[in-house]
């Protein structure tokens, strides 16, 4: 198995030591070539020279999405644009896309991290890497694919869509890794069944999802229906694309994050203090070596809590829990915090309750109602209305008793709720606020 043990077995104080180093490296650099950094710094009273040890990131101040809106598109590339050897982008559900560039450093870097990411999923040389995540602006596709090749294994270049197709090459191919949004391994799993193919016939053996918030139920889900080991891959485009953080194969909680690359802190997103490990908070992280676009204390408004207990594999790496929701996910129903994988949760543990389903939010008046839609298996929907009834009751019940919300549930036939090829849509807000 490839991973850089000289870096991510490291005791805390070499590890600690480079990240200070890295750091200094790039706030001065920022500070020099970036105005909108700089001028934020000077705000803040803070100079380059300030920061002389790694508690003293506190004193920088915060990157938000709206700082990256006003410089859109390209205002906080720290290199011209001749060095910039890719964009990607994402979509964002308002207002403009959120764009990233790259170096070649960039691209390697991030080729490097992906890979390494592969190899705590097992992943070696040998293996055949169906990457079904999107290619194109999407950084899941083309960072992926690169951190394959880095690898040494063979990559599939599928990207999402026509899942028939997509399992005809995973038998034929003989696939022994996939990678997708844990929403599309399901839409897969189902195509398996369409087309007539058992899980007996391929040869998967470890998928790798991330890109989207999904619960351990759902996991579950994933590798009954299609035999595998399911693990969890974290990151976004601002910070690289997928490669931030991984679970590895013997990680009892959370992703590693790749540490030495990506700075991490989890701040109290009311007051902005940073939180002691094991609480939960808003994400936030500083890149220490990119080139083209670094961030620093970049807020990710992902829900997570970090732990630095050692893990079973050897790495010193500290681990991010799966993230629980986003700040701007967060549903307040009738006054109730509502993320929806607390509803995927509870939902997940109920029997003949399909992986699949969508949380509408409607103001009634002046009331917030929420509805959970919910695919079914083919036996409850086609059995007696009495059982119907039951089950949408014991919905009802175990939502209400969970999360403290009265939410009405409809039971809908198998394969009704709109398919997604990449990040699956949870929660539709008809709420025009
Ligand atoms: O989703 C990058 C990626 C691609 C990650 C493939 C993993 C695999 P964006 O489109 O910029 O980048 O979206 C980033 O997706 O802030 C999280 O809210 C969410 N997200 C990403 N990975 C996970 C995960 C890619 N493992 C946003 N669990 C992030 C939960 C995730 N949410």
């Amino acid at each position: 198995m490839i991973w850089v043990e000289e870096v991510e077995s490291l005791p805390r104080q070499g590890l600690e030591s480079i990240q200070l180093k890295r750091l200094q490296g790039l706030v001065e650099r920022v500070y020099a070539t970036v105005a909108p950094y700089r001028e934020k710094m000077v705000a803040a009273g803070i100079k380059p020279e300030d920061i002389r040890s790694l508690d003293d990131l506190k004193l920088l101040p915060f990157t938000t999405k709206d700082d990256l809106r006003d410089n859109y598109p390209f205002g906080l590339f720290t290199v011209p644009l001749e060095e910039v050897i890719r964009v990607h982008a994402s979509s964002g559900t308002t207002g403009k896309p959120t764009v990233v560039g790259y170096t070649e450093n960039d691209i390697d870097l991030w080729a490097s991290v992906m890979s390494r990411c592969l190899a705590m999923a097992g992943v070696t040389r040998g293996d055949m890497v169906h990457n079904a995540y999107g290619y194109g602006l999407f950084t899941g596709g083309l960072g992926a694919h690169y951190g394959i090749e880095a690898l040494g294994a063979t990559v599939i270049p599928v990207s999402g869509g026509n899942s028939k197709r997509q399992v005809t090459i995973m038998r034929d191919f003989g696939s022994t890794v996939l990678l997708s949004t844990p929403s599309y391994a399901l839409n897969l799993a189902d195509a398996l069944a369409d087309v007539g193919v058992s899980t007996d016939e391929l040869k998967l053996r470890v998928g790798i999802h991330g890109a989207e918030p999904w619960s351990e139920n759902m996991r579950e889900e994933v590798e009954r229906k299609l035999g595998i080991k399911a693990v969890d891959i974290y990151g976004l485009s601002e910070i690289i694309g997928p490669g931030v953080a991984m679970e590895c194969l013997h990680s009892d909680r959370g992703m590693h994050i790749l540490e030495d690359h990506f700075l991490p802190e989890v701040v109290d997103p009311e007051t902005l203090e940073p939180l002691p490990y094991g609480e939960a908070g808003e994400l936030v992280f500083t890149t220490l070596t990119k080139e083209a676009f670094p961030l620093i204390r970049y807020r990710t408004k992902d829900i997570s809590k970090l732990y630095a207990e050692p893990c079973g594999c050897g790495r010193t790496l500290i681990r991010m829990e799966k993230v629980m929701g986003r700040t701007d996910d967060m549903l307040i129903i009738r006054g109730v915090n509502v993320f929806p994988s607390q509803v995927e949760h509870v939902l997940m543990g109920i029997e003949g309750v399909e992986p699949h389903y969508q949380i509408e939010v409607n103001r009634e008046g002046t009331m917030d109602t929420m509805s959970v839609l919910v695919e079914v298996s083919e036996d409850i929907f086609s059995d007696e209305i009495r059982v119907l009834e039951g089950l949408s009751k014991q919905i009802q019940a175990d939502v209400k008793d969970m999360l403290g919300v009265t939410c009405k549930v409809k039971l809908v036939e198998p394969r009704s709720i709109a398919r997604s090829e990449g990040k699956a849509q949870r929660v539709v807000d008809n709420r025009k606020i």
